[in-house]
């Protein structure tokens, strides 16, 4: 895109762009003629910055092929909701109305959309978003690294800010402008003190600056201790007048520079992090404490409910016992920031018990759109069936926000994987809209980023779409199949150690805690005779979840430990049904190289040989824990690996060795497993 207004454009007399130098504008109308572009662009008021994006975009060589005419209408009219818009179209002239600019601008992307997927603009458009606050939460640090991150290094150069603005800033807020993202969180949860530093909040003003005319708010992680790191108080205590003062300050000091600043994310008393626990009191004490910091100028908090303590309960249980007895408590600038599942972003988890049991309190969704669990940046894990799971169990109508923990970094392509762009694009598509299918958003997404759907045969298109909305549950049946969780290595989360054991470590960090294999059977039972986790959920989930021959078998192992040899719903026993899951997944790979070959004369030569390494590493991944997890369990079960999971390429003595330090994770030697075959 480009940002001064050079490029050709036709402009009619009506056109109203008094920001536009007349000399700019008289070099373009002599190039036009042999170029094609939308002829005349309308507005109904002065141009704004964010208006000025939408002139760009359409006013870009070759956009909305068939269009002459675009009028935009921002004043007067009242479209359902802020950031909606309505779009009519009559022959080659296209109305665009919003109450917003940047309703404008969406809409104006709704029509790039459209028209890089070579879909025709209907006769109308009418779009509100489901949730007013679309974030990502970025989990950058300041030192340009990334806490589970695995796109490169931190996009934000802060050693650089203020002074010099990456054009790479821009770049980042257009993509999520182009799917409706409205705010980013730029600090990881686990915060240095440091950003509130007079120093770090001018680098973030200069940040926002760039974001904002995209539509975009910034908010910052806060570590619940800057009081005592910043200006050495003696205590971060959120009941100390002193305590109370320094937040007000802070909050003071920072409108001042950034006047629509969004507000903090905390993660506070958790995995080691300060918090009002510290002092004896409640998250909820916390929280208001910063809330009433940040209320006068229309801030919020988001808490997080991402807690764990050493307390004798089934860590899935943790979260709604610290926070279902403060619901009420909390001021009403605070939302709670539940992430999607009990635990922790695993492959597949149940729904949080805790979304819909705080009936007086705000809540928000935390997705993972960084894949921790899912393979990193080797793996392709199409997540939006994950999130749309998410939203057939808690209703969107219950939550006021949903934030997306980013893949993104400073990876020529932003994500690492040139797939894994599309789970950015799901994300923001379903923060706008959760009723979208998981198909729908494939395809737009692989009609625009990845073919040409005019010279694309449509089996290959249907294979390509097929293989993303199938890749998530792919990754379950090789990973973590009905309802296994949390058998990852250590530290890294990317291999299989369902065996792994850690001196010293928390029992609830190690596998075995969660799998509980033994010669009995498998699995965590969370019904009434073991934690009785199912009795947070409301009926009917409830006994549902407690009956071992009810529950979906998806989530059988996550509420039961059932027997090796008993029959399950699937119609096979429990031991041939993880065998059958693995080497579905493992076959499941096989299946998608084969896709992506089929593919290849119409995809991108650099981007499919990318793909190709990548679902290269796939494969060998899903043998990796294939061999791993069915020789790992048979050791219990006492049953050999079912014929179907053969061949079998390594022993368990020779995946036990397998060292992934933190280096080679991503791609372990050849010799450690490409030798044992
Ligand atoms: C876990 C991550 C850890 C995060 C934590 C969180 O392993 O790096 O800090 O979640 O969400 O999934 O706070």
């Amino acid at each position: 895109m480009n940002p001064d207004f050079s490029m050709p454009f036709r402009c009619s007399p009506v056109f109203r762009l008094s920001c536009l130098r007349p000399a700019l504008a008289a070099v373009c109308l002599a190039v036009t003629s042999a170029l094609m572009a939308v002829d005349t662009i309308t507005f109904s008021k002065e141009l704004s910055p964010t208006l000025r994006l939408v002139y760009q975009e359409l006013s870009a060589p070759g956009v909305l092929p068939g269009i002459t005419a675009v009028e935009i209408v921002t004043e007067g009219h009242k479209p359902t909701g802020k950031d909606g818009y309505s779009i009519s179209r009559t022959g080659d002239h296209l109305k665009l109305q919003s109450s917003t600019d940047i309703g404008a601008l969406y809409g104006t992307y709704h029509l790039l959309r459209l028209d890089a997927a070579g879909t025709e603009i209907p006769a109308k458009i009418d779009e509100t978003p489901a949730f007013p606050l679309r974030l990502l939460n970025h989990w950058d640090n300041l030192d340009g690294t990334i806490e589970r991150g695995y796109a490169g290094r931190s996009l934000w150069l802060w050693n650089e800010l203020p002074d010099s603005i990456s054009p790479r800033y821009a770049e980042y807020a257009r993509r999520n402008a182009m799917v409706g993202i409205n705010a980013a969180v730029l600090n990881n949860v686990n915060a240095s003190p440091r950003i509130l530093s007079s120093e770090y909040l001018h680098k973030v003003k200069a940040l926002a600056d760039v974001l904002r005319p995209y539509g975009i708010r910034v908010f910052l992680s806060v570590n619940f201790a800057s009081p005592i790191a910043l200006d050495s108080l003696p205590t971060a205590d959120p009941l100390d007048n002193r305590v109370q003062h320094w937040w007000k300050n802070k909050a003071r000091e920072i409108y001042d520079l950034i006047p629509d600043f969004g507000g903090f994310l905390v993660k506070a008393n958790s995995e080691g992090q300060p918090g009002p626990m510290d002092y004896g009191r409640t998250h909820a004490d916390g929280a208001n404490m910063l809330a009433r910091a940040l209320k006068p100028y229309g801030g919020e908090v988001m808490w997080r409910a991402f807690v764990y303590s050493p307390i004798d309960a089934d860590r899935a249980k943790q979260a709604y016992m610290e926070f279902v007895p403060l619901d009420g408590h909390f001021e009403p600038n605070v939302t709670i920031q539940i992430k999607n599942g009990p635990i922790d972003f695993q492959p597949r988890e149940p729904y949080s018990p805790l979304f819909g049991a705080m009936s007086l309190t705000p809540q928000m969704a935390e997705f993972q759109i960084t894949q921790e669990y899912l393979g990193h940046a080797n793996h392709l894990a199409f997540l939006a069936p994950m999130w749309k799971e998410f939203f057939s169990q808690v209703a969107p109508t219950t939550l006021t926000a949903v934030a997306g923990v980013a893949n993104v970094g400073d990876t020529p392509n932003m994500t690492g994987h040139p797939l894994a762009d599309a789970n950015w694009y799901a994300f923001g598509r379903l923060a706008w809209d959760p009723s979208l299918t998981s198909e729908e958003i494939a395809a737009e997404w692989i009609d625009s980023h990845l073919i040409n759907v005019n010279n694309t045969p449509a089996d290959v298109r249907r294979k390509l779409i097929d293989m993303f909305v199938s890749s998530r549950e792919t990754v379950v049946d090789y990973m973590m199949p009905l309802g296994l969780h949390h058998i990852f290595a250590f530290g890294h989360h990317y291999g299989p150690e369902p065996w792994c054991d850690v001196e010293g470590a928390r029992a609830d960090w190690l596998p075995r805690y969660y799998h509980q294999a033994d010669k009995k059977g498998l699995g965590f039972d969370r019904t009434p005779a073991g934690s009785d986790a199912v009795s947070q959920y409301p009926e009917p989930l409830r006994s549902l979840y407690a009956s071992l021959t009810e529950c979906p078998p998806e989530l059988l192992l996550w509420f039961h430990h059932v027997p090796w040899n008993e029959y399950i719903s699937t119609g096979r026993t429990l031991w041939e049904e993880l065998c059958h899951r693995y080497a579905r997944g493992a076959a499941s790979v096989a299946g998608y190289q084969q896709v992506w070959a089929e593919a290849q004369p119409y995809i991108d030569a650099d981007i499919w040989a990318d793909v190709n390494r990548r679902l290269i590493t796939q494969a060998r991944d899903a043998q990796w824990w294939k061999d791993a997890c069915v020789l790992y369990f048979s050791q219990f079960s006492g049953l050999p690996p079912t014929p179907e999971t053969y061949p079998i390429h390594h022993t368990l003595e020779q995946l036990m060795q397998v060292e992934l330090g933190i280096d080679n994770y991503t791609n372990p030697p050849a010799s450690l497993l490409d030798s044992k075959r």
